[in-house]
């Protein structure tokens, strides 16, 4: 045996060192959950307060904390079935049955293209590595980063962000953005699913039904998620 194979074999790549450690820092990504301008106040689509995540994530961001940063945006088709100007009669948030499950209608939002779907013109992407865009199959709604929602034959096609997670050796997420109660709570029940450690920074979300934060808090801790506020992450 070469003395190069010999080296190969017998010692794990840094990555999957790292991945099996479960710890903070040089293993863990940053997931930064659909800050577009849509959902931001002025926006169609818009979370209360959204905008006061801003000045965090980008100090996240800048900080250089996590050396993987992937971004999610929501990208529909003007002809998406989510939206509620798509259905005859039907108003913004009202809900109805959608390949066997329950579909909250939406006010137009995040169309391809548009001003109000690009990720918000004032945060550093630069140091993103990657960019999933999610919900272009207009029979389809897709909320959380990993998987669509539930399509005609009842699947939930990936995305692939698991497998780019893991061939990257990363075993933690650190995860903000909008909506706490969307697409940031699907991205994380399907984050802990796929066996991600998860710390969901909870000042860096805000919900578009913040009554339902207390009990998804506990809901999403009960599932394994940590649960921080940005200031108390370690430096
Ligand atoms: C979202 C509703 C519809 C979100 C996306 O980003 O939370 N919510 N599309
Ligand atoms: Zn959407």
């Amino acid at each position: 045996m070469s003395i190069d194979a010999a080296e190969s074999s017998s010692r794990p790549s840094p990555a999957a060192e790292q991945s099996r450690s479960g710890s903070e820092g040089a293993n863990s990504a940053l997931i930064l959950v659909d800050i577009q301008p849509d959902f931001l106040p002025g926006g169609s689509l818009a979370v209360g307060e959204g905008d006061r995540i801003l000045s965090g994530v980008q100090q996240l961001m800048e900080s250089g904390a996590h050396p993987l940063q992937v971004a999610t945006q929501d990208w529909h088709p003007p002809n998406h079935r989510s939206f509620a100007s798509n259905h005859e009669g039907a108003e913004p948030f009202d809900e109805i049955t959608l390949h066997g499950h329950p579909q909250v209608l939406w006010p137009d939002h995040c169309v391809q293209g548009t001003a109000g779907a690009e990720l918000h013109p004032e945060l550093p992407w630069q140091h993103v590595s990657a960019i999933i865009r999610k919900g272009l199959d207009p029979a389809v709604d897709s909320y959380s980063g990993f998987r669509n929602n539930w399509g005609p034959g009842g699947s939930r096609p990936a995305t692939g962000l698991s497998g780019l997670l893991r061939e990257r050796g990363v075993g933690h997420l650190v995860v903000c953005g909008l909506a706490r109660d969307f697409c940031v709570r699907w991205t994380v029940e399907d984050a802990l699913e796929e066996g991600f450690d998860v710390t969901l920074l909870w000042d860096l979300t805000r919900s578009v039904d913040p009554s339902g934060d207390e009990a998804l808090r506990t809901e999403l801790s009960d599932r394994g998620a940590r649960i921080l506020n940005s200031t108390e992450m370690a430096p």
